[in-house]
């Protein structure tokens, strides 16, 4: 791993990891991921248009390795962990979950947030790989960074759930307040990582072609739920609070010999419209 980018990514909280993928390797994942969400998502016919504004800035398919066995091969493969291993600094990662996030060609922008604050995980070495199925320029959902937000080791929950975020709320966070964004550009077989606490956004999707991103959410083995809010990951396998996050709905993901098994207890029928909506798998 290249000393300059884990330097990086520690003085800014992102960094991008030019040609981890080749371009076969792309094509073939493209086509299985977008067959994937084609079927996660048959249920859901809505144009853009009709879609609340959170849904507008991306179509989320959340844990696609647990129904797609070829998608488990990417998200648990072994370039990715030991990438996301050497940027934390950490030897052993567990898989969160992972998600597509699919912006739409005319889809709005992805409005200013920090994940941490979404998941109930006491310590704070995380990271997500996020792997674009495209050229990523300023016209299709260009993702973009705000460098050194993540040095505060506090989470600030932000709503991107219930429509565009509101200035207001962004501009006393010190973290973001007079900061530029870093806008990134990527090439096909580039990955793109940030830190559970980087502030991030991105831009609107004004081309004429969905922006197909698979992500993978990256923690460090060990670490524990820190309260009660209610996250699949934790609630799923009944971990409480305070108790190590360590079942098989997230799995070691780095380092391992093998991809692990789908989990053995499916999502409750309580979430049936989730799993109907193609954001959760099905059974
Ligand atoms: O792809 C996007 O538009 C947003 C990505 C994001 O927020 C994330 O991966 O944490
Ligand atoms: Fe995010």
């Amino acid at each position: 791993m290249r000393k300059d980018l884990i330097k990086k990514f520690k003085e800014k909280g992102s960094v991008t990891v030019p040609n981890i993928f080749s371009l076969s390797e792309m094509e073939f994942y493209r086509e299985v991921l977008k067959d994937a969400i084609k079927e996660r998502k048959r249920n859901d016919l809505r144009s853009l248009k009709d879609k609340s504004e959170y849904e507008q800035s991306f179509i989320q398919c959340q844990n696609l390795w647990e129904d797609y066995p070829v998608i488990r091969e990417l998200t648990f493969d072994q370039r990715l962990g030991e990438i996301a291993s050497a940027l934390l600094g950490v030897s052993k990662l567990r898989v969160w979950h992972d998600q597509t996030l699919v912006k739409e060609a005319g889809g709005r922008e992805t409005d200013t947030h920090q994940d941490h604050a979404y998941w109930p995980i006491k310590e704070t070495n995380t990271i997500t790989a996020w792997i674009p199925f495209c050229d990523v320029s300023e016209k299709n959902g260009q993702l973009g960074f705000y460098p050194g937000s993540h040095k505060v080791k506090e989470s600030q929950f932000i709503n991107i759930f219930s429509g565009k975020v509101d200035d207001s709320e962004l501009r006393d966070i010190p973290q973001i307040k007079d900061i530029e964004v870093d806008y990134q550009s990527l090439k096909l077989g580039d990955v793109s990582f940030h830190h559970g606490l980087t502030f991030h956004r991105a831009k609107s999707n004004d081309s004429s072609e969905d922006r197909v991103v698979h992500t993978v959410i990256f923690f460090e083995d060990g670490s524990k739920r820190s309260d009660d809010k209610f996250h699949f990951s934790v609630d799923r396998p009944g971990i409480e609070v305070g108790q190590v996050i360590k079942s098989d709905v997230t799995p070691l993901a780095y380092p391992i010999e093998s991809v692990p098994s789908a989990p053995k207890n499916k999502i409750s029928d309580d979430f049936l419209g989730y799993k109907m909506l193609g954001l959760l798998p099905k059974d």
